[in-house]
């Protein structure tokens, strides 16, 4: 593991194949990203182009897994270390599967967010894109513990690859049910809901006068700590590396 003083590399795992996407993330970790850290940003090859149900959700992760892969053979195989992995994507596909994989961190978006919400205001909300993903992040908060700081998870009601689509009005929808969140629900800060709404935090803040905390960038900075305090995922207990076995058909390429 390195130390403060050098470079760290963070890989963002976009877990759809919308390359758009993929690179709109990258640029939003990247320009939060402090010196000396380098951001860079991949999808799964295969996979579903946007994630908008448990059905989507569940194909993802093993995108998300295969990517972790992809990352920890680069670091053996002379190419760029991986110090800290990010999932961006709401409903945090596959994580604890994906910190079984490696002793670098890996955050989701959503727990992040979660975690910086909670720092900045006792009571948020959380705006995302179709109202049948709520349902995602409401288990969500309850798995990790803050459904208690969470008033209401609210959808525009749009598309995720709307957000690809300037024509779209996705931003408009979403400034709309941020400031229903707002002189509704009672909150001091709004979550977006959105991998893909990572470039439009300022925009929404301007518009909505409320903090609007974001995954993607919310995840970096939380690796950033992690790495510089030399904490990595623990291999002792749940997520220690999985037991070497075969996998069968399609599968056996993933056999150790
Ligand atoms: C995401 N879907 O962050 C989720 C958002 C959602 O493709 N990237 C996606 O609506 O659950």
């Amino acid at each position: 593991m390195k130390n403060r003083e050098d470079t760290m590399h963070i890989r963002l795992i976009n877990p759809n194949t919308t390359a758009s996407m993929t690179a709109k993330i990258g640029v939003a970790g990247a320009r939060v990203a402090a010196a000396g850290t380098q951001v860079s940003a991949t999808n799964p090859d295969a996979g579903p182009v946007s994630i908008e149900s448990h059905f989507d959700e569940a194909v993802s992760a093993l995108g998300v897994l295969d990517e972790i892969r992809r990352g920890e053979r680069e670091g053996t195989d002379g190419g760029e270390r991986v110090d800290a992995y990010v999932i961006a994507c709401f409903g945090d596909p596959g994580l604890l599967a994906a910190r079984e994989l490696t002793t670098a961190p890996v955050i989701g978006i959503a727990e992040a967010a979660f975690h910086l919400a909670t720092l900045i205001s006792t009571r948020f909300s959380v705006v995302t894109t179709l109202g049948r993903t709520c349902i995602i992040a409401e288990h969500l908060l309850q798995n990790y513990g803050f459904a208690h700081h969470c008033r209401k998870v609210r959808a525009a009601e749009i598309p995720v690859l709307d957000l690809e689509d300037d024509g779209a009005c996705a931003l408009g929808r979403i400034i709309d049910e941020c400031r229903r969140a707002k002189t509704e629900d009672g909150i001091g800060a709004i979550v977006l809901g959105c991998g893909g709404m990572a470039d439009l935090t300022d925009e929404i803040r301007e518009a909505v006068g409320l903090p609007i905390v974001e995954g993607v960038t919310a995840a970096v900075k939380l690796a950033e700590s992690l790495v510089s305090l030399r904490l990595g995922t623990s291999k002792h207990g749940d997520l220690a590396f999985p037991r070497a076995k075969t996998f069968t058909g399609r599968f056996d390429y993933l056999g150790s």
